[in-house]
């Protein structure tokens, strides 16, 4: 049987962590015949509630959990780690700034990442879900490259539940299955600014902008209502979409492992300057996966639409990466 895999999770205490850690030690992330050992991090007040989880993973008696590691030290966390979902992060507190938000996060993903730079496998992939994601992915990237082992392609954003959540609109609108639905892309920041875009979505063959054939609903129910469903979760369950993320972040790490199958999916990935973004800023782009690695969807034509929007989501990108240089520097 095959060597088991090493996946470091962060913020395995929180909700999204419990919706993910028994997914991931079923098997669903790497394949129905993949041993995994989970390396768990959260925060010394966290570690007794990990002990709980870690007792209910014990409790399934999953065949491919073949060990799990509890630790608030980031090191030994993501020692020789093969992959790393980085979800735990500083959420916003009342009266915080964004700014606030998004030093107090900078100052988690500068540790994390220089422990990913110098302790983890050298091929290490990593998924940022804790937010805000691409800045952070971004940081724990610069961070980590600068001990020269680590790739600084391994660092991705989550944009997939951005993407999943467009691609269930989109089927509810034409009232064609949602497997039906090929070559979506969310282009930009995993924000409300992202750019959910369907115009080279088909089903079946057929186009569904000509299906749609409405361009007003795009602009005002469609972006407005992926933009906006995180906020739409919050309101309805008193708390933050939990389930749905955790199933975007298998769909992202297994679709990047064990490929895409010539489909396109969207990534936050350290850009390469492609459509002109600039390179290393982490940008949700159309990427298809194979052999464990992606590649981005090249030659789309991109409308004067698609490129106000597209300069409005890289905009607020690149004030979140001039927030953070200080402490990058
Ligand atoms: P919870 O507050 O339930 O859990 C977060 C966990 O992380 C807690 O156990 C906390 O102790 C731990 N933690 C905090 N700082 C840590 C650190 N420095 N090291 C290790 N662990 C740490 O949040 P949850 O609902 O699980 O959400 C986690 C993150 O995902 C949040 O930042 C949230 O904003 C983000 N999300 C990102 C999404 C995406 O699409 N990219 C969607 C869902 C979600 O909103």
């Amino acid at each position: 049987s095959k060597a088991p895999v090493r996946v470091a999770v962060t913020g395995a205490a929180g909700q999204i962590g419990y919706s993910l850690l028994f997914r991931i030690a079923a098997g669903e992330l790497l394949g129905k015949d993949q041993p995994v050992i989970l390396q768990l991090l959260d925060l010394p007040q966290a570690q007794k509630a990990v002990k709980g989880v870690i007792m209910e993973l014990e409790d399934c008696a999953f065949p491919l959990l073949a060990g799990v590691v509890a630790t608030d030290d980031p090191n030994v966390a993501f020692k020789d780690a093969n992959i790393a979902l980085l979800v735990g992060a500083r959420p916003r507190g009342p009266g915080m700034e964004r700014k606030d938000l998004l030093t107090e996060n900078a100052k988690i993903f500068t540790v994390q990442g220089a422990a990913i730079g110098q302790y983890a496998d050298p091929d290490i992939k990593v998924l940022v879900v804790g937010n805000p994601c691409n800045t952070n992915a971004y940081i724990a990237k610069e961070v980590a490259v600068k001990y020269g082992r680590v790739k600084a392609k391994n660092f991705t954003g989550m944009l997939r539940l951005d993407h999943n959540r467009a691609l269930s609109q989109l089927a509810a609108k034409t009232g064609r299955d949602v497997a039906s639905l090929k070559s979506l892309v969310v282009w930009g920041n995993h924000s409300p600014t992202m750019y959910a875009d369907y115009r080279y979505v088909t089903s079946n063959g057929d186009k569904v902008k000509a299906l749609i054939n409405d361009e007003a609903w795009n602009k005002d129910v469609f972006l407005p209502t992926v933009g906006k469903r995180g906020a739409a979760i919050i309101e309805a369950r008193g708390l933050s979409s939990a389930a749905s993320a955790a199933n975007a972040a298998i769909d992202h790490v297994r679709d990047w492992v064990l490929g895409s199958k010539g489909e396109w999916v969207t990534m936050g990935i350290p850009s390469d300057g492609s459509y002109g973004i600039p390179e290393g800023i982490i940008f949700g782009f159309p990427v298809t996966t194979e052999n464990g690695e992606y590649k981005i969807v090249q030659g789309l034509e991109i409308d004067a639409f698609s490129q106000e929007r597209i300069n409005i989501t890289l905009a607020e990108l690149q004030e979140e990466r001039e927030g953070v240089k200080d402490l990058l520097a």
